[in-house]
């Protein structure tokens, strides 16, 4: 029956059934971008320099972690998405939110302030790998050195979404 199969054309590019099962499974960066992204691991080691850096983070049932992790700045990769701001002004920009999601549901916000240069300058990472180990099969992590706790290094990501939520009301 027609209506069970996918339709062509964008959905392909977004790593839809369509790829395969040995196609590399893809995460979309999406939401308000001039260039919304589908991109596997790969594409993060070779299209974004990559960053090495060894972290601790504490679990709060695990306890302390320590892990090094090598990928591209989350910003670098953003700025190619291209956030639907003015660029120039810092204002615009600090409206910006993002979210992260994992592929079991768990997912984290961060604002846009916390990894531009003129804000907090996080070095935040999108990992290609953990302790040497490529993350091609489980996908990449988020990884935040300046957080204490672990709960944002969100593993196997599925979706970043960039926007601006509504302003709220006023008093
Ligand atoms: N997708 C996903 N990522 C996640 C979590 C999770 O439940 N799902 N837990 C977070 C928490 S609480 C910690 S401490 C770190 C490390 O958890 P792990 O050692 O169980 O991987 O991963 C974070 N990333
Ligand atoms: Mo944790």
């Amino acid at each position: 029956m027609s209506r069970l199969s996918p339709p062509p054309g964008p959905t392909a590019v977004r790593g839809a059934p369509t790829d395969g099962p040995s196609a590399a499974r893809r995460f979309l960066i999406s939401g308000q971008l001039h260039h919304p992204l589908a991109l596997t691991v790969a594409d993060l080691r070779t299209r974004w320099p990559q960053r090495h850096a060894p972290v601790v983070f504490d679990c709060a049932t695990n306890g302390p972690q320590h892990h090094t992790f090598d990928g591209p700045l989350l910003r670098d990769v953003l700025d190619v998405a291209g956030p639907a701001f003015d660029a120039r002004r810092r204002k615009d920009r600090s409206r910006f939110l993002l979210t992260v999601t994992g592929g079991d549901g768990h997912h984290t916000v961060l604002s846009w302030a916390e990894i531009d240069a003129d804000f907090g300058d996080a070095p935040i990472l999108l990992a290609t790998a953990m302790d040497g180990q490529p993350l091609d099969a489980a996908g990449c992590q988020l990884v935040v050195p300046s957080d204490r706790c672990g709960a944002r290094y969100i593993s196997a990501i599925t979706g970043i979404w960039v926007g601006t939520c509504p302003a709220p009301d006023g008093p």
